[in-house]
């Protein structure tokens, strides 16, 4: 940060101000982490400078030795990691690795069915007005109104009804164990494509704490900055026989040249992944947020779905008497950062929701084991029993503050 003070003060001081606010408030946002600095490193590199339109052996620029090497060895990373017979580390985001999967399976017109946004799916799984509901035409499917989990009777009529050409399974919102093989019976039986979209759990399924899509699934998508801890991108990976289609789609289907500093990054990410400490660290991110869903338990919520087997949970907040956008505006008062979240058949609107999304990813690489998540489940629910207390709250942002305070996150950007 040294030439950036200099060269440009106003937005160094914005990064700072960014970092102390990392530092100084606690990140539940299901879909943050906080990277390694060597990845930090990496994605600030001069791999920015280059033009690698292409793939390795096959650019359509000079000069990329090295960027082959790079790509190269992302793409042999990642693959151990996750036993996958093809990837592309090119995606720049989830949403570009989706649209690459679509792209290269499907045409315009085509049905996809997929999870509905508002019971936990993700914009790109056929939201009306994201593209992948604008180009192609859309069937959703939600979750069980009593078990509130994913109901594969309720999938499979739906796909004999509708006959998708494609079936993603994956969320952003869904506590619950996704059955890989299930979906993948279902679409064999109707002979449409499996897409899984592993973007949430792309870390505990390449630690093995959560059942792996690869065998089943003819693609699959994930970013590589959530539990993944990577830098902000996006991977495909699929089965060899369609590895030529997806690159096509890749590039010059939907993007232009890679960002090879990210690429970069990858690769770095991937090699941490594949360490021992990587499975400890995903193990630690799941029982923090089974501690955390426990505790909100016994404190009287109620979890969506009634458990957490992974890395989130979302909190039906309507027994507090709340929306998820007050408790969101709320806890950011104090120093937390969350987002509200549609429960399944919410009678709010979107924008508002009855539920909040918690994640303990983040605060899992900052160090909280058992005794901090449960502190700041006791800070969050005293913060809903005071929230018309200012002076209340302020003592509760002072302990959030003094939390953060004994488990920095990047002494080594501090100065
Ligand atoms: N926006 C991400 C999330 O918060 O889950 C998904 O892309």
């Amino acid at each position: 940060m040294d030439f950036l003070r200099s060269v440009d003060p106003e937005t160094a001081l914005i990064i700072d101000q960014e970092l102390n606010r990392l530092e100084t408030t606690i990140d539940l946002i299901a879909s943050e982490n906080y990277t390694w600095p060597a990845v930090l490193e990496a994605s600030g590199s001069i791999l920015t400078n280059k033009y690698a339109e292409g793939y390795p052996g096959k650019r359509y620029y000079g000069g990329c030795v090295y960027i082959d090497e790079v790509e190269n060895l992302a793409k042999q990373r990642c693959a151990q990691l996750f036993n996958a017979e093809h990837v592309n580390v090119q995606p720049h985001s989830g949403s570009q690795a989706n649209m690459g999967v679509y792209f290269a399976a499907l045409k315009p017109g085509d049905t996809i069915l997929g999870m509905d946004l508002a019971a936990g799916g993700h914009l790109t799984h056929g939201y009306p007005v994201n593209f992948s509901g604008t180009f192609y035409t859309r069937v959703n499917y939600g979750v069980n109104r009593d078990t509130e989990c994913l109901d594969y009777d309720e999938i499979q009529k739906l796909a004999e009804q509708h006959k998708p050409k494609m079936i993603v399974c994956g969320a952003s919102a869904y506590s619950q164990i996704i059955d890989f093989k299930k979906f993948a019976e279902i679409a064999a039986s109707i002979d449409a494509f499996l897409l899984a979209d592993i973007a949430h759990i792309a870390g505990p399924i390449a630690a093995k704490l959560h059942p792996s899509p690869i065998e089943h699934a003819d693609f699959v998508s994930s970013t590589t900055h959530k539990t993944l801890r990577g830098p902000r991108g996006g991977l495909i990976m699929c089965k060899a026989p369609y590895a030529q289609q997806i690159d096509k789609a890749i590039m010059p289907g939907i993007q232009g040249g890679p960002l090879m500093q990210q690429i970069g990054a990858k690769a770095v990410a991937f090699a941490y992944a594949l360490k021992p400490d990587f499975i400890e660290y995903q193990k630690q991110i799941l029982e923090n947020a089974n501690t955390m869903a426990e505790a909100f338990i016994a404190l009287g919520y109620r979890i969506v779905s009634g458990s957490t087997k992974n890395h989130l949970m979302v909190i039906d907040l309507r027994s507090q008497n709340c929306t998820g956008k007050e408790v969101e505006e709320l806890l950011g008062t104090i120093g937390i950062s969350a987002n509200r979240n549609c429960i399944p058949f919410d009678p709010q609107k979107p924008f508002v929701t009855s539920g909040i999304r918690l994640g303990t990813p983040a605060i899992t690489t900052r160090g909280f084991k058992k005794q901090e998540t449960e502190t700041v489940v006791q800070i969050i629910h005293e913060a809903i029993q005071h929230k018309n207390d200012p002076h209340y709250l302020t003592k509760l942002g002072q302990q959030v503050h003094d939390l953060c305070a004994q488990f920095p996150i990047y002494p080594e950007l501090v100065q």
